[in-house]
């Protein structure tokens, strides 16, 4: 135990085929795992507007974004295999309630500007988390997150850049935007977890070097570059005590309503049944071709 320690503190990265302590391996096959399904869940709420994206440019890059998430889901689920858990195991704990997914993805998605918001807040939020976790100590993870973060930027640059045209436009179009960022700002803000004080898992996964920022740094982090561009587009941040504070440089803001992220952690979200059920419909649909590549994978010399 010390001897692992001590690598994980001489910023050694840990294989696969490396001892570790069972709970760090627990650790991760839980954080893995759970990170895969937000992707693969995330699909939903974007999916909802591929056929009404408002030009076939919007339409060709909304989709290549929806596909990207499908891949990071995919090398995800690689990444938690070497630890030992199979795809299925992990498929059938999501679906069976068991393992989480991201909160934000139990929102909808009700006008074009929430699609730009998506990607400006949603994978910004998604970015700052996981630009730390490329140095994350266990090997695979940190490798498969290095061109997870590459895409990312991209799907954050045209989130942005959806809502840069909007704030551009018409009077009504700027109100969408408004109103988008008015639903999404808060719920962006939980995506980092609880705060430091209630994170059960924290203080262990940063001796690790799973984590290497606390749930609150991040989330500060990510307000004090989000606000500035805010302000560039033109749009207010729904928080009446949002303030920065000259001598430190960051800005202090409101109260987050920890009622509202324990409410959809506990299934009672606007779309958690919705997104279940569609998984759970989509799982069901593909069986034929999980038998099909098995029968055929088997036939082969
Ligand atoms: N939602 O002790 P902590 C994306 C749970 S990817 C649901 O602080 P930890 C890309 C947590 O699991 C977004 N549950 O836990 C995209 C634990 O419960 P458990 C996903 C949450 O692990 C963009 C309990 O609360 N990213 O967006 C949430 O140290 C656009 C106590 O919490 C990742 O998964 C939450 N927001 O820190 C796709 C990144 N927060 O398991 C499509 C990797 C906390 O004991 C479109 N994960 N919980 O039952 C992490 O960095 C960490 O797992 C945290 C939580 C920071 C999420």
């Amino acid at each position: 135990m010390k001897a692992f320690q001590r690598r994980v503190d001489d910023e050694e990265k840990i294989e696969a085929k490396d001892w570790m302590p069972e709970a760090y391996r627990r650790t991760l096959v839980r954080q893995i795992s759970q990170h895969a399904h937000s992707e693969i869940i995330g699909m939903q709420p974007e999916g909802n507007w591929l056929t009404r994206a408002p030009s076939l440019k919007r339409k060709a890059i909304l989709l290549a974004k929806v596909q990207d998430e499908a891949g990071h889901g995919l090398y995800l689920y690689s990444a938690a295999e070497t630890l030992g858990v199979s795809r299925d195991q992990m498929v059938a704990d999501l679906l069976s309630g068991k393992a989480k997914y991201s909160s934000i993805f139990n929102y909808p998605t009700l006008t074009w500007a929430d699609i730009g918001t998506i990607g400006w807040l949603v994978d910004g939020a998604a970015i700052m988390n996981q630009i730390p976790l490329c140095r994350c100590s266990y090997g695979p993870y940190a490798r498969a997150m290095v061109r997870v973060c590459k895409e990312e930027s991209f799907h954050q640059r045209q989130g942005f850049d959806i809502l840069v045209e909007l704030c551009r436009g018409t009077d009504e179009q700027k109100a969408m935007a408004q109103d988008a960022l008015n639903r999404w700002w808060w719920p962006s803000l939980m995506m980092f977890g609880p705060g430091d004080k209630d994170s059960k898992h924290s203080a262990q996964s940063m001796a690790w070097k799973i984590k290497r920022f606390s749930n609150d740094e991040l989330r500060q982090k990510f307000i004090d570059t989000t606000v500035p561009q805010a302000e560039f587009l033109g749009l207010r941040v729904p928080d009446d005590d949002l303030r920065l504070d000259e001598d430190t440089g960051h800005y202090e803001f409101g109260e987050i309503d920890w009622q509202e992220f324990h409410d959809v952690l506990a299934g009672n979200g606007p779309c958690n049944k919705q997104r279940m059920e569609t998984r759970t419909r989509a799982q069901e649909d593909g069986r034929w071709v999980r038998e099909a590549a098995r029968a055929y994978a088997i036939k082969q010399p």
